[in-house]
Formats: structure tokens, C-alpha cells, sequence
């Protein structure tokens, strides 16, 4: 890493064999002023035979660290931060103490707008890139929904404590188990150097050219302090890496945010005052200077909250919990009523589906995706259904996103799908490409566009808005194609489908000629679609 510290045991960045002089610094406070001087005390002999220097001095980056950082095209080794930054002591602070705490494999770190944007680039972790300051929303969801998981929220204090102020103070307040890294420089770093609301009185920004002032910009946000006005944060501490001595106090409050998050013991906030040497205008070892002489004496370091949850403790009601399916009134299929094990229930698809559906607002496109999640969610699996549609919604163009799986979903969003239903030429030529090759295409048509053609997937054109005319409604080709769908994929059952049916279709006469709809969709595959090759303008040979 560029900005590599020399934070941690340096004995064992070493490498003998070489006579190695053992360089531990030593922190000296003058009235203020920090000295960092190595220890000539601390020497060790070695064999110096294969080195052909007097000692090398290789300060190690954690494993947990990517080998590479691909971003960079021939810096690979280095990271995108200023020289003397403070993310990349963070940075190494954090991936040491999850490497030795054992936490690598569990940790789901969610980056921010700002600098640090790119840390996903560093941490071989899991990693979450989110807007600007909804870090803690998007970490308390990924921990509720993975609560065996380390769920770290990085955060600038533009990111934390300007657009994201609601955000870190509804998840402290609510107790989210997750850890926040606060790295306060003061400023905001990426966009070159606006106001944040951590700049302090009388501090220069582009926005506050005279310096800020509390009559027109008001004092600066002590987040840590104003965090510790909740009950429910577990841990609360505001370090700097102002010199050695600070930057192992901000090493250890990393530890332990971290071990009381591994404990599931609450909620935990590590402010870090951090250099910004670039946009403050100073050298590296000033900019630390600048940390102690400056911004200490206005955000005093301090362990503001240090208790474990029992001190909270709280008699609560307990809610009762329900399954999907029981909330949602329905039972999945060959489960006897009131029982709730979905992994039971009898599947009959043959492999997880990922469906596109498109056409025109008014051909039942959204519908037809809520009826296949319905169906899915009977046969116990998971499902997600994703809509899109302009504003106009009636004639407008919409599709969704349809995920059939016996796996949970990571994303709702189908980028490459398994079956593309097209319900109109536009949608066709709009989404085809995007089936995954062998996949399979639906089009809503007596016959392909003469010019269309796709030889790496299973085209298949079907009369669907004729038929469904034939039977009394037009409006049924969605279920023509639903039954299509059904007997070239085999993804849902049939007979799952109409009691679908039977249940969302009111009116008998239309539940009718949706029974009948379906019935022809599936018998046009059976019959016709199936003759022979089917990716040609006549939709079946
Ligand atoms: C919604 C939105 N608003 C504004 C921006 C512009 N923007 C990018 S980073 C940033 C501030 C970053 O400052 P800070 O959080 O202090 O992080 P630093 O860069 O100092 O590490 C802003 C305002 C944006 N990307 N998105
Ligand atoms: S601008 Fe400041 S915060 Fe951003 S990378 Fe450079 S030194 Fe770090």
C-alpha cells in the first residue's frame, strides 16, 4: 500500500536472515509537538550471508488484502490514496484485526461515497458499495438478513454526517449489531475540498473560503458525543492517528468494535480523526502534527459508551412469528394444512428459472410475474419479482424480472435470463440478446420478424393474442404464454398454476377462458412447437 503504517509488531517485518537492526518507533511528545524516532537499543543479529544489504526493512500487508488491486493498470500494488492518507492506516487497522480476530470469511464490508469508495478494491472480504450516507441502512439490512455475518459500515464525515446524518443516527438508535468506521479528516476529501459538518470553527474549506463560521455554517457535528446520547449503542469511542502512540489506541478500539460485534453483544462507532494531507495542503508528518495541535483540543479522544447489553436489558413481547406462506394465506403444495416446512413440499420443476417477461403496459406483463412468484412460492421456493414500467404504465413498455430458485436470491434483478417472454416485436428485439445462450425466448407472435434471428437460443413464436381471442379474450394471451412457459420449461407445475388461478381470478367467465388459456399454450408447444427446428421467421418449422 502506498500509505502503508508502520502500525503493529515490526519485529516480524524483518526478513532475516540479514543483520537486522529491529526498528521500533519511539513516540516522543514535546509541548505538544510529536518526535517519531527509532529505538537504537533494539538490535538483533542474524546471518547477513545472503543479503546484500545490511537489513531490509519490508513493511508486510495483511493476507487479508487482495495480492493485487485490480484497478490500478500498472500500480498494482499501491492503493488510489493520497501518500499520508489516513484510509490506508484504516484500511490495514481494520484487515489486521479481522485477520487475527478469524473473521475474513464472515465479513460483509459496505464502502461509501467518498475517498474510500474503492475499498472494495483492497479488502478480500465480501463487499457492498452503496450510495452516498446509506451505509448503515444498507448494513443493517444485510446484517438482519445475515446476522451471522460482521457487517462493517465505513463512512467519511460528508458520508456519515452530512447526507447520511438520519441514516448513522436511526442505526445507532436502534441498536443495529453492526460496526461503523467513522474517519473524520475535517473535510470532504473526494469532491476537493467542500465544508463538512466536522469542519471546525475558524478551518478553510472551498465552501467556507474566510474559514467556517458558526453564525452562517453553525459548530461543527461531534458525532461520537451525539451517538452517546442513545441508549443503545454498546460502544463508542473517538481515536486519532495523530502519531504511534494514538494510532495503537485506534488499533485497539478497532479490535474491539469488531470482537463486540463477532460477540452479537449490539452496536459499535469508532471515530477515527484522520490526515487529509492533500486537500489540508500539508506534508504528511505535518498533517499528523495538525491532528494533535488542532483537532484533538475540539473533538477530544475518549471512550464515550462502553457497556454490554445487559445494562439495556428490557423485557420485550416477543412477536409470533409466521411463515410467508401462512401470512400470505396459502399452503404449498403436498403439505397438510398448518404444517410450514416449504423444504418438504413436493417440487416438480426441474431447475431454478431466471424469467424476463416484456411487452406493453395492459398485456398482463407485471401480472404474469406476480402469478409465476405465487405459483413458486406454493411449490416452496424462493422468488423475487422485480417490475418496471415507464409513468404512463397502459400502453407504456414494461417488463419484470422474475427468479424461481430453491436457493436464496441474492438479487432480484435478472440481467441474463433463463426464458425472455416477449410479448411484442419491440421487447423482442429489445431483450433477446440478453437470454443466456442454449436459453429460451417466448414471442407473442404468429411468426418471427423476417430479419430476426438467434441461433444460439430456442425461439419460439406463438400465436398467443389469436388463440386467446379465439377463446372469448385477448387479454388472456398472457396466459396462453403462461402456458407456454410452463410446458417448455417445466419450471412450475401446471396444476400449480390453476389453482392460481382459481384463487386471484374472480369472475368465473374470465376463470374460464383463463383455464382454457392455458390449457392452448401448453398444447401448442406439445403439438406444434415441437415438430422441428424453431428458431426460424415462421417460429416452427
Ligand atoms: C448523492 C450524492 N451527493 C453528492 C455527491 C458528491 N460527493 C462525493 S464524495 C462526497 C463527500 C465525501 O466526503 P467524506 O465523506 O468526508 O469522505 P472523504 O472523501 O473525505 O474520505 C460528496 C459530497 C455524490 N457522489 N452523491
Ligand atoms: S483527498 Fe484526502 S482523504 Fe482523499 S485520498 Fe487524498 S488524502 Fe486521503
Amino acid at each position: 500500500m502506498a500509505n502503508e503504517s508502520v502500525v503493529g509488531v515490526i519485529e516480524r517485518e524483518i526478513k532475516p536472515p540479514v543483520k537486522a537492526e529491529v526498528i521500533t518507533e519511539v513516540t516522543t511528545e514535546v509541548k505538544g509537538e510529536v518526535k517519531l524516532e527509532r529505538n537504537p537499543e533494539a538490535k538483533v543479529e542474524a546471518d547477513a550471508a545472503n543479503s546484500p544489504s545490511e537489513y531490509e526493512e519490508i513493511h508486510s500487508r495483511s493476507p487479508l488484502f487482495y495480492d493485487l488491486y485490480e484497478r490500478k493498470s500498472e500500480l498494482k500494488k499501491q492503493t488510489h490514496y493520497c501518500p499520508g492518507c489516513g484510509h490506508g492506516v484504516v484500511h490495514k487497522l481494520i484487515a489486521e484485526a479481522l485477520q487475527d480476530l478469524g473473521l475474513q470469511d464472515k465479513t460483509i464490508f459496505v464502502s461509501p461515497v467518498g475517498c474510500s469508495v474503492f475499498a472494495y478494491y483492497y479488502f478480500d472480504v465480501g463487499n457492498v458499495q452503496v450510495a452516498h450516507g446509506r451505509a448503515p441502512a444498507a448494513a443493517t439490512a444485510i446484517k438482519r438478513s445475515c446476522p451471522g455475518r460482521i457487517v462493517i459500515s465505513y463512512q467519511g464525515d460528508g458520508d456519515l454526517a452530512a447526507i447520511g446524518t438520519a441514516e448513522i443516527v436511526h442505526a445507532a438508535n436502534r441498536g443495529e449489531k453492526i460496526t461503523v468506521f467513522f474517519v473524520n479528516n475535517g473535510i470532504y476529501g473526494m469532491t476537493g475540498g467542500q465544508m463538512a459538518p466536522t469542519t471546525m470553527v475558524g478551518q478553510k474549506s472551498t465552501t467556507s473560503p474566510w474559514g467556517r463560521r458558526p453564525s452562517n455554517e453553525g459548530f461543527p457535528l461531534h458525532m461520537a458525543e451525539l451517538l452517546a446520547t442513545l441508549e443503545a449503542p454498546v460502544y463508542i469511542e473517538r481515536v486519532a492517528l495523530s502519531d504511534n502512540k494514538n494510532i495503537m489506541k485506534a488499533r485497539r478500539a478497532v479490535r474491539k468494535a469488531l470482537e463486540i460485534q463477532r460477540d452479537g453483544a449490539g452496536f459499535s462507532f469508532v471515530e477515527i480523526l484522520s490526515p487529509c494531507p492533500t486537500i489540508w495542503g500539508k506534508e504528511p508528518v505535518e498533517a499528523r502534527r495538525w491532528i494533535a495541535d488542532k483537532m484533538i483540543p475540539i473533538f477530544p479522544l475518549n471512550v464515550f459508551r462502553d457497556h454490554r447489553p445487559d445494562a439495556l436489558a428490557v423485557k420485550e413481547i416477543e412477536p409470533p412469528q409466521h411463515s410467508v406462506a401462512d401470512v400470505l394465506g396459502i399452503k404449498p403444495l403436498g403439505l397438510t394444512a398448518g404444517a410450514h416446512d416449504a423444504s418438504k413440499a413436493k417440487r416438480t420443476h426441474h431447475k431454478d428459472a431466471k424469467i424476463k417477461i416484456a411487452g406493453l403496459g395492459g398485456q398482463g406483463v407485471l401480472l404474469l410475474g406476480q402469478l409465476l412468484i405465487e405459483m413458486g412460492m406454493r411449490e416452496g421456493l424462493e422468488v423475487s419479482w422485480l417490475p418496471s414500467y415507464g409513468p404512463e404504465m397502459r400502453s407504456g413498455s414494461a417488463h419484470c424480472h422474475v427468479c424461481l430458485s430453491r436457493e436464496r436470491i441474492g438479487s432480484p434483478l435478472v440481467s441474463h435470463p433463463d426464458v425472455l417472454v416477449a410479448m411484442n416485436e419491440f421487447s423482442l428485439r429489445k431483450f433477446a440478446h440478453e437470454v443466456v445462450s442454449g436459453g429460451v425466448v417466448l414471442y407473442n407472435g404468429a411468426s418471427l420478424p423476417a430479419d430476426f434471428s438467434a441461433p444460439e437460443l430456442q425461439v419460439i413464436a406463438i400465436p398467443a393474442a389469436e388463440i386467446a381471442d379465439k377463446l372469448g379474450s385477448t387479454k388472456a394471451a398472457n396466459i396462453v404464454m403462461m402456458g407456454a412457459l410452463l410446458e417448455e420449461t417445466e419450471c412450475l407445475a401446471p396444476g400449480t398454476a390453476l389453482s392460481v388461478l382459481e384463487d386471484k381470478v374472480k369472475k368465473l367467465d374470465l376463470l374460464e377462458i383463463d383455464r382454457k388459456a392455458l390449457a392452448a399454450g401448453r398444447l401448442f408447444i406439445d403439438e406444434q412447437a415441437h415438430i422441428g427446428a424453431v428458431s426460424q421467421p415462421d417460429g416452427f418449422a
